[in-house]
């Protein structure tokens, strides 16, 4: 693989620190031509004598085996016109929800990935990384390298190690600097992040910050919308299926929280859908923007959304436009028909009617009527960001509801998504309810299913039928990446997550179709019951369904027995993708070896996929259907490397969703069966399970 791909990455190291200082692990720096240099660092740096041994402001440091230092030299390209991107500050925030800033990244991103080799893209990263606010440069080089061809099979590393201040309290990076500027890597003491921070105990809202605060679960969410920007060119954006992934990623978001509120002694999110209204939540963040240098507002509890009128930031909208673009919205469900910018009207039909209205409510750039529509979603997140300034006359930027990377920190985030998962659930109710031949899969039945996990108290070996173990976890994060201006090294930071045991399906299926036959599985976990303890319907159940995984299966002839292991979610990534530094990455970049361990970094973390469960055991039913992979399969090659193992909720890189059914197929739709068990068919089963929460925290990489 050519250096110059992999010296792309180094633009991600340390990113407020110019170019022409040591980045990466190799101490690499770029020699570029003279009129690379921003103007304030040419007294700093002698640039005309060529760069190497002698950079006058080069902190030395010893390289490990004594390695030499390597230096790039930068091709001299004629620079295209950046200076719009001069719009925003070097100091401020970015976020693609702010219709100004998405539109200089969608330039930007142009530009990127216009650029005819990777030595004018280097070149340019060169000349622009310290004239673009460095939030923006990231986020444009991330996209454009996870869609040019010639980068493919390069992983960016993850916004936690580049940009720590985002997921990190400042008090735990103040701790981090201290230590990196004072001890040597080998000396420096492991940092320990607080778990909760944010609200105390008399805050009920507080017992789901572990959820909402989880930096697996915010990293997860910047990268899907890194993966489907709603603005750019066509290529960017048109990928398969996105507005419906837009709809079901987000609906399994709130489905999941809703069941982490049960085990937590909360009933449901509501929907936050009246702006006139007060939010009733409060959040302090308790973040600082190590760019923008200060802190994230909070919002008090009570806050009343208002008209935003904020010309440096061109957003001028009013509660009464919300108003009528949800109007508009409700009216084209009830219609089952969208109006065209022309006034004819467009027919959300059963196949791609929830692709549209995904890219509608958004919205997209796909919308088939923007200027009719608006921009509903990203508008709602910007109402409730600016709230605590409409009108900047405190001179503040947006709150964490701003930014994919920190907005689900904030409770209000599952209020509002609960109301747009409204939306979208008042359009599939009315589609008609599937007919069991749409549901069933002749010849197959499955006899019995039920999860298996190891009892470790009673003894290694010990099969646990039917019980989900969960507890809390300690992982360690390196921060060396992100903490730009202190002395290099290893700098370790610990935080504690919710995490799980693993565990197996056991599916015993019989197959008496006369031949063999390959099922995609489907697998779900539900509650089975309310806050209240009340059995739950099948129509308020199948809203609260999660997906826990989905694979294809060989079916002989006869009974047989799959086996799965949790650890192969369709829905998640391993931790070691949400949470290794890319220095740990084995193999050559680019090799099958790496790929296996890509950062492709979409996907649920895998210490989530469980939900926390209560010391008693939460009860939850396991859900199980096969259906005819032949129906199902989308005819198309899935090389190794093609980051295909969260498809569920992320799709995948550069290909069609691998699955012809409805996202969040059977649960989609509403059934006239009035229990879980009067919906099921031959080619399904369901199993009682409980979820064991152990209120102990273990290491990770340790038994527990
Ligand atoms: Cu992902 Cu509202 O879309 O946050």
């Amino acid at each position: 693989m050519s250096e110059c791909r992999k010296n792309l990455l180094l633009f991600f190291n340390r990113p407020k620190e110019p170019f022409f200082l040591q980045k990466g692990d190799d101490d690499t720096i770029f020699r570029c031509p003279a009129n690379f240099y921003p103007e304030k660092f040419k007294g700093c740096v002698d640039i005309l004598d060529g760069f190497g041994e002698d950079v006058p402001n080069e902190r030395p440091r010893k390289l490990k085996g004594n390695k030499k230092k390597s230096i790039v030299d930068v091709r001299d390209i004629e620079m295209p016109n950046l200076s719009f991107c001069s719009q925003l500050p070097y100091n401020e925030h970015f976020s693609v929800f702010v219709p100004k800033h998405r539109q200089m990244a969608g330039k930007l991103i142009d530009i990127f990935m216009s650029m005819p080799e990777l030595e004018d893209l280097q070149a340019l990263c060169a000349y622009s990384q310290m004239r673009i606010n460095p939030y923006m440069f990231n986020y444009c080089l991330s996209v454009a390298i996870l869609n040019r061809k010639d980068t493919k099979g390069l992983d960016i590393p993850s916004l936690v190690e580049t940009f720590p201040d985002k997921f990190i309290c400042p008090q735990s990076l103040k701790k981090a600097r201290e230590v990196s500027n004072i001890c040597p890597p080998d000396k420096r003491e492991l940092i320990q992040i607080p778990q909760t921070h944010t609200a105390s105990d008399a805050e009920p809202e507080q017992r789901l910050a572990y959820f909402r605060e989880d930096i697996g679960v915010n990293l997860h969410h910047w990268h899907w919308h890194l993966v489907y920007p709603f603005e750019g060119s066509a290529a960017l954006v048109n990928k398969d299926r996105r507005g419906e992934l837009f709809y079901y990623m987000h609906q399994q978001i709130i489905a999941r929280y809703n069941i982490e509120r049960f085990c937590n002694g909360l009933s449901r999110t509501r929907p936050y859908e009246d702006f006139r209204k007060p939010i009733e939540e409060g959040y302090f963040p308790k973040l600082a923007s190590g760019v923008a240098s200060r802190t994230w507002q909070p919002r008090f509890a009570g806050t009343i959304p208002s008209d935003i009128n904020r010309p440096g930031d061109d957003i001028q909208i009013d509660v009464f436009d919300m108003e009528i673009f949800k109007e508009r919205i409700q009216q084209a469900i009830e219609n089952m028909a969208v109006r065209l910018p022309d006034n004819k009207l467009m027919v959300l039909d059963e196949d791609t009617g929830i692709d549209v209205l995904g890219n509608l409510i958004e919205a997209s750039q796909l919308s088939p009527n923007g200027y009719y529509y608006g921009s509903y979603h990203n508008a709602a997140h910007l109402f409730i960001s600016y709230s605590h300034d409409p009108d900047y006359r405190y001179l503040e930027h947006y709150g964490v509801m701003g930014e994919p990377a920190t907005a689900m920190r904030d409770p209000v985030f599952y209020r509002l998504h609960a109301h747009i998962d409204d939306l979208f659930r008042s359009y599939k109710k009315l589609l008609p309810p599937y007919p069991r031949t749409k549901l069933e899969f002749p010849g197959v039945r499955i006899s019995h299913i039920q999860i298996e996990g190891k009892e470790k108290r009673e003894g290694e070996g010990a099969v646990l039928v039917g019980v989900l173990n969960t507890q809390w976890e300690q992982s360690v994060v390196d921060l060396d990446q992100g903490l730009d201006f202190t002395p290099r090294g290893r700098t370790l930071t610990s935080f504690t997550h919710l995490t799980h045991d693993d565990f197996h399906y056991v599916i015993e299926v019989t197959n008496s179709s006369g031949g063999a036959v390959r099922g995609c599985v489907r697998v779900f976990l539900a509650p089975q019951r309310g806050r209240r303890g009340d059995a739950l319907l099948f129509e308020e159940q199948r809203t609260l369904a999660i997906e826990l995984d989905k694979f294809t299966h060989y079916i002989p002839v006869g009974t047989s027995t799959i086996r799965r292991s949790s650890k192969d979610s369709s829905v998640t990534i391993p931790y070691e993708r949400t949470f290794r530094a890319q220095s740990a990455r084995t193999g050559k970049q680019g090799s099958i070896e790496a790929a296996a361990f890509d950062f492709c970094g979409c996907g649920w973390p895998h210490h989530m996929l469980i939900p926390k469960g209560t010391a008693k055991g939460y009860p939850m039913v396991l859900f199980c259907m096969i259906t005819n992979w032949d129906e199902d399969k989308v005819d198309q090659d899935l090389a190794p490397g093609t980051c295909s193992d969260a498809a569920s909720y992320c799709g995948v890189r550069d290909r069609k969703y691998p699955d012809r059914r409805p996202m969040g197929f059977p649960f989609d739709r509403r059934s006239r069966a009035a229990t879980l068990r009067d919906f099921l068919t031959p080619n399904m089963a369901v199993s009682d399970c409980v979820i064991r929460f152990k209120d102990e925290v273990r290491i990770h990489g340790q038994k527990g």
